[in-house]
Order: C-alpha cells, then structure tokens, then sequence
C-alpha cells in the first residue's frame, strides 16, 4: 500500500476452539466499531473488517497475538511505501522475455540531463501474484553511454522456454548508474525506482514493488 491511502483489512477467522486468534498490527492503528486499535479479537467462522489509513512508511510486522500462534509462524508483514522523492534516472521501455526466451532483450531510456557510462540492473522474476524471486545470474551490467533521452538495448543469455513461460513479470532496478561526469546515482532503498515488464503490453501498471514476506521460522 502506499502512503495516504485508505485502506481496508478483512479479517477471516477458520478452524475450531484453540482457533481464538487476535490480529495484531506493528506500525499503524486500524478502526474497529468507532475505536482506533491495534488489535482485534476474532473467533473461529467469524469476519471482521477494519478500515486503516496508511501513513507511516515501512515494513510492518502483522500477527496473531496469542503466543503459540505466534510460535507456530502465524506472521507476516506488510508495507507502506512512501511516495518517490526524486525522479528516476531510467525508464524501462520494453523487453522481450516470452517470445525469444533463449536471448533476452530489454530496452532502457535515460531520464537524466547527464550522459550515462555505465549502470547495473538487478532483475527479478515474479513467479506468482507477491512473490517475487531473485534469479540465478540477476545482474544485468552494462557499459554502453547513454545520452540524455535516449534508448539503449541489454541482452542477456535467456533461460529455457518452459521455464521462462512460468514467469508472470519480470522487474528491474537500478542498483547503480554511473554518469560522465563522474557522479553516481545509486536507490536510497531497494525498489526506489523499478520497472516491471510484463508479457501483454497493456497490463496495468504495478505502482509498488509487492512485499517480500519474511520467514519467520524455519519450518
Ligand atoms: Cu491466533
């Protein structure tokens, strides 16, 4: 979610009678029957539904407050992205990942007022809806100078056909870029600009990177 918006939760409780669970949330307050919480109680076949406005940026835990839930994994996070401070210095034009698999283009503009000499890109590939998953070989370097405005095309050996079928999208961010004049623009945190391609062309735009969910216990 971003920051700002309003934004709201519903809450389903399933099982049978150690099935009292109460959500309970790191970094924001929700509304629940005219009082602000951070807790609400929930019964097993039962749903609740809490309104929350989105204002504190950050990774936020989200979890079940009754210990040996907690102990049992029922946790999970959720973030609240702050809007970008500061233009990007690329855009990610296009790519091909579907229809050539075996060789992976993707076309890059420069945004910035300054020639580029160099940049690395990290890629990712979302294999489902939030998951995203960071390949084997995720570097994308490249030496090419880039004028202002304009466009310059990576390759990159591809992977199987099958499997590049199975990607949903592929991401990209810069991790750094280099100018001519020897300034660097390197993200302030992971994400702070990306590009998502995605196999049909007319695919809404994706405005936050998904959440990495974070495994809390090794099971
Ligand atoms: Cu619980």
């Amino acid at each position: 979610m971003k920051q700002g918006e309003k934004v709201r939760w519903y809450l389903l409780g399933m099982g049978n009678e150690v099935d009292l669970h109460t959500p309970h949330w790191h970094g924001e307050t929700v509304t629940y029957d005219g009082t602000n919480t951070d807790v609400v109680e929930l019964l097993p076949g039962s749903m609740k539904t809490v309104d929350m406005r989105a204002q504190n940026p950050g990774t936020w835990m989200f979890h079940c407050h009754v210990e040996d839930h907690m102990e049992s994994g029922m946790m999970a996070v959720y973030t609240i992205y702050a809007p970008p401070t500061r233009p990007c210095p690329l855009a990610f034009v296009h790519g091909d990942f579907w229809n050539h698999p075996e060789q992976f283009t993707l076309t890059v503009k420069n945004l910035s007022d300054k020639r580029i000499q160099s940049l690395n890109l990290i890629s990712e590939m979302m294999l489902a809806p939030q998951d995203l998953e960071r390949p084997f070989n995720f570097e994308w370097p490249s030496n090419s100078p880039i004028s202002p405005g304009q466009e310059s095309t990576l390759e990159k050996t591809g992977i199987r056909a099958d499997s590049a079928h199975s990607v949903r999208a592929w991401i990209f961010f810069p991790s750094l870029v280099k100018y001519e004049d020897g300034t660097t623009w390197p993200p302030l945190s992971e994400g702070e600009c990306f590009g998502v391609i995605w196999p049909d062309a007319q695919h809404p735009t994706m405005l936050a990177l998904p959440a990495r969910q974070i495994e809390m216990n090794a099971d």
